[in-house]
């Protein structure tokens, strides 16, 4: 039996440990910002590194003690930078908008303007939402994708930045299924003497296993979360190639925005990049892409429109117009068979946020479980057979071919 302390500290928390483990093993879990960590992550946070206090940074600590956790900061810094072919990076925000508060906080003042993309386009809360905290301390201007080609609209971009000069422009989204063109943004800022920080959050293990372009070069700052496509903890990190703008992070993230680093985190940060830096995670990489086009060909066989037409990276976004339904009604059905995927807005999107026109589809689970092109082409039948006609009957046999499937594929079997 595992988690034997949990059970005899806690037994409704072993509950629900047990529960949700059966649920990831058991379901098929397509949410694009989600991934299955390695036991070798899972169990670095399990440690007593949580037990130290490290506030500093490695060889410049404010508690005695610190000779190992130092030695694991150190080699999250060490393994990132070769990762990402970056100079400086800062492992210690302990989230995506934590990490971007750190760049806005280094960079920018309160009242300075913000470019970025329209939530409901792609972007994120902290790109400049007006109930998050950057769009209450920023002055924010939104670009959005083109009407047509529902890519990034560069012309709209440069006239936005002409006509409002941002102090930074902000790319890198959470609902964009594009390709990113980083050397664009850089332009458009020289022309008009902003910085650039790219939020890679949702695509740095495609950065760092070379299946999609890298911002370093381009930007200022580039800023991630480590549990998405780089299958690490949940944490964050920011990147630069930049001296100066490097101290300033750092002053920023400790102690300007945060107090003690999660050192148990950290430590997990490093695993997961060194299982980042092998061979086999650019194979994984590699078939999230594969994984999703041939999604997204099957979807779109079956009838529904797809965003942009299409996927370059680990996540589609379907336009759930295309067979008379809406996002919330389409997140129930397919949990309802134990697909997991989450209702999002798609550009110019005419419902609420809490309803949506659309569901976000994303491939990096299922690819860690070990899934290929052939069982893509499957879940992509289910999903548009329940989503056409979700029928008990529909529904009936898309339970089983989950179950099927899922078991199948194996990854937490053991934990159970
Ligand atoms: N929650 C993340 C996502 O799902 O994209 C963004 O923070």
């Amino acid at each position: 039996m595992k988690y034997e302390s949990v059970r005899a500290t806690d037994p409704e928390i072993f509950e629900v440990i047990k529960k949700e483990t059966a649920r990831q093993e058991y379901t098929l879990e397509m949410i694009a910002s989600e991934n299955y960590a390695s036991r070798a992550v899972l169990e670095t946070m399990a440690t007593v590194l949580n037990n130290k206090y490290a506030e500093g940074y490695p060889g410049r600590r404010y508690y005695g003690g610190c000779q190992f956790v130092d030695i694991a900061e150190n080699l999250a810094i060490e393994r990132a930078k070769e990762l990402f072919r970056v100079r400086f990076v800062n492992v210690q925000p302990h989230s995506g908008s934590q990490a971007n508060m750190a760049v806005y906080f280094a960079l920018i003042k309160p009242g300075d303007t913000i470019l970025s993309m329209e939530l409901s386009h792609g972007g994120h809360l902290t790109h400049g939402h007006r109930v998050n905290f950057s769009g209450k301390l920023y002055n924010v201007v939104h670009y959005t994708v083109h009407p047509e080609t529902e890519r990034i609209d560069f012309d709209l971009v440069r006239k936005l930045a002409r006509e409002h000069k941002p102090a930074i422009i902000v790319t890198g989204y959470s609902a964009y299924p594009r390709i990113i063109e980083w050397d664009r943004f850089r332009e458009i800022a020289d022309e008009v003497g902003a910085y650039v920080m790219a939020d890679i959050a949702h695509i740095a293990g495609l950065v760092a296993g070379g299946v999609h372009p890298s911002p370093i070069p381009y930007v200022h700052a580039t800023t991630t979360t480590t549990h998405k496509t780089l299958r690490g903890p949940r944490g964050g990190m920011v990147m630069t190639d930049y001296e100066d703008i490097a101290k300033k992070i750092d002053k920023t993230v400790f102690p300007g925005i945060q107090g003690g680093p999660l050192m148990h985190v950290i430590a997990a940060k490093a695993v997961a990049f060194r299982e980042a830096l092998t061979p086999s995670f650019r194979e994984y990489a590699q078939q999230v892409v594969k994984n999703a086009k041939a999604l997204a060909e099957e979807l779109m066989r079956q009838g529904l429109r797809l965003v942009s037409g299409g996927t370059d990276n680990h996540l589609i976004l379907v336009d759930l117009r295309s067979i008379g339904m809406k996002g919330n009604e389409a997140e129930r059905i397919l949990e309802e068979v134990g697909i997991t995927v989450n209702k999002n807005t798609i550009p110019f999107d005419p419902e609420k946020p809490t309803v949506t026109s659309g569901i976000r589809i994303g491939t990096p689970i299922l690819t860690t479980r070990g899934m290929k092109e052939e069982e893509m082409r499957q879940v992509g039948q289910i999903i548009a057979k329940v989503l056409k006609d979700a029928s008990e009957e529909n529904k009936k046999w898309a339970k089983g071919k989950v179950r099927e499937l899922a078991e199948a594929f194996p990854f937490y079997r053991d934990l159970l």
